[in-house]
This record gives structure tokens, sequence and C-alpha cells, in this order.
């Protein structure tokens, strides 16, 4: 198995993540400043957007340098101290590769336009007559080069010109380059839409000015992708990552993409699952149909169980914020997303501040909109587009990460370049890390149980009641143990069925019998199960050895299942359930009140076992003593934390 089928990428867009130096814009040293915080979290791999010498026409991802650091992020040495400083951490560092277009200020560009007969002429894509294909960013993909009076490919903006990679100069360049970036420390990439570097050099017109047909996975991509592995990933395999971003990838390319034995890359971005609430366009937008959602992921999940890998992701810096897309915007929402996404069969991708439940952004106004897509589109479509705009455009991923509660989020001390979304008073990482409620602290421990239980990282995946529009349901299976994840979409409580004579469903994907849910196995005696109301939350539970526990939420033994769960929701429902009266009157024995409480904190099942090697009882039980709840759980943290965050794998090791 390799490392990242067991771990957790986490995105930075470094324009918005944290300023160092007040100048509006995010950089490497207020990275750097965050590390602790990244380490907290307990992700694996930092993928860092863009941070090469642009002039920013598509903020970084049209690059003018390949070997440097745009001086608005930093210099190299800072770059270099960054990388050291995430190696130190326990973690990995990959970065962007844009090489399916430079800027039109590198150099190359620069010297292939300079006359019809300079060596770096075919370098780009140079013909007399355009196609009738769109840019990505509305109009036209040729601009006409006075010049040289010729017109040059550009699939996104004018100032992004298409490399080509017919050209083995072209492809030796960039073999050479990433060779740079891997001798200097980074360990991977993450490639922009790298299955739209072979064009048909025909470049016939496309239907309707879609152009896709001749440059998406095009006619010698695989040639290509297996090269690039050859020149620059072979030797150094098992270390690095590699995630090719692919638009329209199908299922079957992404079988042969992601195939170790083809030596191309380890995962793609598929887009199947979010172009699933948009018509005709992005800005086409439609309802999201659960079943659509479930469909496409089983596809997925089913489609590469036996050959290539799957990226998990709901958000990157072109998506807009997953938690107001496809839910209600509200914590509850956003762990129930992180959970479905994290429990499936795949490496996850957490974009940054998804871990706290970062939302759309209110815009009001085109005039607060920075993205060259957005722009472009209501440029051509006009005010009539705004809500659509508002809904779908890729600045709602990209205002200023929220820090604190405090003037601009504590992102900057200066004018930040994108508005911070005013919500940010109560959606903070300073508040969250303080909150073991948080959605932070559920982010953390959903990648805790990847780390911990093999079963997420390596089991097979079986969709349950595919046809249900309100719950996302089902099981992932390894060596005994089973998880069941269940999940509510819809805003209302939802009655999920439990019949007790359940088989399971045979074989991954085999669909469920008519209604209600199909268990693995019968439940154990003890936990009669019938009907369970499931409030806008979600569940997994953990079958091992005949035994079944809730987990995610809180990891409770079986024994004490509805009374738990009553419990729970009384809980989770901000009643104010006192813990100690509860404890009584269900006559929880001191280890079960403590692991209850251990759960409650998202520390480790075995921490009450850990309490008392450690000799913290006397300690714990004075911790029981104080009857109010919040100062019992206070207590309980101040015992607990300082052995088990930041990250609960660094605790480990340090119990060890
Ligand atoms: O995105 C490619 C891509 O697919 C996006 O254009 C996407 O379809 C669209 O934004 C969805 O709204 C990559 C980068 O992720 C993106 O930021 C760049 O703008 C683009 O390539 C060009 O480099």
């Amino acid at each position: 198995m390799a490392w990242w089928q067991s771990a957790v990428v986490y995105q930075i867009y470094p324009r918005s993540f944290a300023d160092s130096d007040a100048d509006g814009i995010g950089d490497l040293g207020g990275i750097a400043a965050r590390l602790d915080y990244l380490a907290e979290l307990g992700v694996d791999v930092l993928w860092l957007s863009p941070i090469y010498p642009s002039p920013q026409d598509d903020n970084g991802y049209d690059i003018s340098d390949y070997r440097d650091i745009d001086p608005t992020f930093g210099t190299l040495t800072d770059f270099d101290a960054l990388l050291a400083a995430v190696h130190e951490r326990g973690m990995k560092l990959v970065m962007d590769l844009v090489v399916n277009h430079t800027s039109d200020e590198h150099p190359w560009f620069v010297e292939s336009r300079s006359s019809r007969d300079n060596p770096k002429r075919d370098w780009y894509w140079w013909r007399d007559e355009p196609t009738n294909w769109r840019s990505f960013f509305s109009g036209p993909t040729w601009d006409l080069d006075d010049a040289t009076g010729q017109y040059y490919l550009h699939l996104f903006s004018r100032k992004q010109p298409d490399l080509n990679w017919e050209n083995p100069e072209v492809r030796q360049a960039v073999y050479s380059m990433m060779r740079w970036w891997l001798d200097r420390g980074v360990d991977g990439f993450r490639m922009d839409v790298i299955n739209m570097l072979s064009k048909d050099p025909a470049l016939p017109d496309g239907p309707g000015g879609d152009g896709s047909p001749y440059y998406l996975c095009g006619p010698r991509i695989h040639e290509f992708l297996q090269e690039l592995h050859r020149e620059v990933v072979a030797g150094r395999d098992g270390q690095l990552l590699t995630v090719g971003e692919m638009p329209g990838v199908t299922l079957e390319n992404a079988k042969l993409f992601t195939d170790p034995a083809r030596g191309e890359v380890d995962m793609v971005f598929q887009f199947e699952h979010v172009q699933l609430d948009q018509g005709s366009s992005k800005w086409d937008v439609r309802p999201l149909r659960l079943t659509d959602l479930k469909r496409s992921f089983g596809r997925w999940q089913s489609g590469l169980a036996e050959r290539g890998w799957n990226s998990l992701y709901w958000n990157n810096h072109d998506q807009p914020r997953v938690v107001s897309r496809f839910g209600d915007g509200s914590p509850e929402a956003a762990k129930m997303l992180g959970t479905v996404l994290h429990m499936h069969r795949g490496t996850p991708y957490v974009y940054q501040g998804e871990e706290l439940g970062m939302t759309n952004y209110p815009f009001t106004s085109i005039d607060e909109i920075r993205d060259i897509e957005t722009l472009g589109h209501y440029a051509e479509a006009g005010p009539a587009s705004f809500e659509a705009v508002r809904a779908m455009g890729r600045d709602n991923a990209r205002t200023p990460m929220q820090w604190d509660a405090s003037a601009h989020a504590g992102f900057t001390t200066g004018t930040p370049w994108l508005s911070v979304n005013p919500n940010h008073t109560e959606i903070n990482a300073e508040a969250q890390r303080r909150d073991p409620d948080s959605v932070f602290h559920h982010y953390r421990r959903l990648i805790e149980l990847r780390h911990d239980e093999p079963a997420v990282a390596h089991g097979d995946f079986t969709m349950l009641a595919p046809q249900d529009e309100r719950l996302y349901a089902f099981t992932r299976r390894y060596e005994g143990t089973e998880l069941l994840v269940l999940a509510n979409f819809s805003g209302e409580p939802l009655e999920v069925d439990f019949p007790d004579d359940a088989e399971p469903g045979d074989q991954p994907g085999a669909p469920p019998q008519a209604s209600g849910i199909k268990l693995a196995d019968a439940a154990p005696a003890d936990v009669a199960m019938e009907a369970t109301q499931m409030r806008r939350y979600h569940e997994v539970w953990v079958e091992k050895n005949g035994g079944r526990t809730l987990l995610g939420l809180s990891g409770i033994p079986a024994t004490r299942f509805r009374g738990v769960v009553r419990f729970l929701e009384e809980f989770a429902g901000g009643g104010d359930a006192d813990m100690a009266r509860y404890a009584d009157e269900h006559s929880l024995s001191e280890q079960r009140y403590f692991n209850l409480l251990c759960m409650m904190f998202g520390h480790d099942p075995r921490s009450y076992s850990w309490v008392l090697d450690k000799g913290l009882l006397p300690e714990a039980r004075a911790a029981r003593c104080q009857n109010e709840s919040d100062k019992i759980f206070k207590a309980w943290g101040a015992l607990l934390s300082p052995h088990f965050s930041p990250s609960f794998r660094l605790a480990r090791q340090l119990a060890q």
C-alpha cells in the first residue's frame, strides 16, 4: 500500500492563507507561521497553489519563471526554510505544476512570439487561421499576434499561451524543471489541467465551439505522462505524490492514468461530482439530487476498487464552498459533508477553511469580484448572471482564511486583496481550536480515524440506499472490521430503519433491498435497534469482532447504545444535560464514564487505560467531582489536552 493511500492532503491558496508583511496578500512567511495549526489538524501533505513569479493574470496559474518564487510570496530562501519546517513536523509539501501553458511574459513565449523563425516558435501553437474553440475564460482560444501576423492558442486567458507538447524540447525543459524542484526536497506535484497537454495536431473546429474533443485526453496523453514519469518520478518512487487535475476525464481513462503498473500518475482530480448541480455550464445552476451524487461516488468507488486510486474532494480554489453549495452553511452540515467524504476510499483533500466550515461570501456587486473566469463570464452574460456568479464564482473559495474574530480575521494587518467574510467573527480557527465540538476538531478526528483505523483507508466500499434522496449511507469493510456511515443530507430529522434480520449486501456496490437499510449483519443481542432518530447529523458505526461501536461523533461501547444515542442527541442538541447526573442515572461505570468523556474530547478510546498508566486517575476523579458539566469538560480537557493534541499521532509517539 502506498503511503498516500492513508494520507490526507491540505490545499493552501497562498494569496489567501496568511499574510506576514501586511501587504494584504498571503505569503510563505504566513504559511510558516501557521504550520503548528496544520500539524494539530493532523494533515500529512501540504499542496501549495502556484507561488512562482507571475503577472497574476490568473492568480499565479500564469507562470513567467518556473525556478523562482514571486516576490509577493517571498524568496527561494524563504521557500527552503518553509520546506524544512514542514518536513520537521513530519509533513510533506507538494508544488503546483502548471505546464499546459505559461504566462505570455515567460521568456519562452517572449522568444517564441518574437519572430516566425525563432527557435522557440514551435514551443507554442501558432496558426494562420484560428479554430472556433471557446476559452474556459469566455471568448475565443486564439489571439492574433500583430507582430508576426499569426494566431496563438490559449485554452485559458490570452496571457496563458498553451505550450506545444508535441515538441520534445518543451517536454525536456519541463522535466528538467521538475527534477530541479524535487532535488530541492519537494515531495511531489499537483499537475494543472494535465490531461490537456496532448492536442489533435490537426486542430479541427469543435461542435458549437467546443474544442474539448481535440484537447481533453488527446492522442498522446498517456505517452507523455509515461515519459514524464520515467524522466522525473521513476527512481523516486514511493516517496512522491503526483495528482493530475483532469477536467472531463472518464472513469475508464482514470483507470489507465492511475494504474500503478502503467507509471503515469498516482491519482486524478475528476470533476463529475462538482458538475451535478449544473446544466449546460457551471453558471446554469441546478439543485443537487443526492441520488446523482451517490451514483457518481458509487461508480468511482467501485470503478477504481481493483486498479487505480481515487482522490476525494469537495472544495478547492476553483469551486464554491461545499457547505453552502450542498449544505445549509451550518457547522453540522460541514461535519456531515466532511464525514461522508473522508469515509470514502481514496485520498482526501482538505481545502483551506473547509476544516472550519467556511462558507461562500455574500457578494452584492460584481465590483467585489477579482476572478478572471467569473469576470469573463459576467462580461458576456451581463447583470442577469449575478445570482449564478454569487453561487458558483471561484472567489467564494478565495476569501482570506479566517484565523480569528479580529478586523481582517487575523489574515493581515494591511488591507486584504479580497474582502474577509463578515461571518469570521463566528467562524474562525482561534475559537474552534478551543471548542472540542467544533468543525475543526471533527476534521481532526476524521483524519485521526484514517490514520488509526485501516478500514478507512483500505476497506471495500458498499453504497446503501442509493435511491434515497435524503440519506447517504455506505459501508466499508476490511479484515473483520466494518464501518457503517449514515449521513442525513436533508435539513429535517430522518427516520432510519434498522431491520433486525438484515443480510449483508454481499457484493460491493450490490443494491440493497427495497426499503430500509441493510446492515452488515444482525446487531448483537443486547443492542436491540429499532428505528433511530437522525438529526442533521451523521453517524459512523464500527463493527469489530461482533461488537458495534458508534464512532465519528464519539466512540461509545455498544452496550448502552440507545441510552447513549438519546444522550448524544440531547447533548449534541445543546440540551444542558448534566454529565455527572446522566452518568449516575445510567450507572455508567467509571471506565465508561471516562471513555465517554474521552470521546467527547475526540481522544483515543484507550485513554482511560492511558489515564491509569500515567497515574492520572486522582486528577481525573477530582475532575469528575465537579458537578457542572462545563466545569467537568474544562477540567477533563485541561487534564487530557497536554497529552493528546496537537495530533494524536504525535501524542502516540510521545506516549510510547
Ligand atoms: O483549473 C482548470 C479547470 O478545470 C478550471 O478552469 C475549472 O474548470 C473551472 O475553474 C471551474 O470553475 C486549473 C486551475 O485549477 C485553475 O485555477 C486555473 O485557472 C486553470 O487550471 C488554468 O491554469
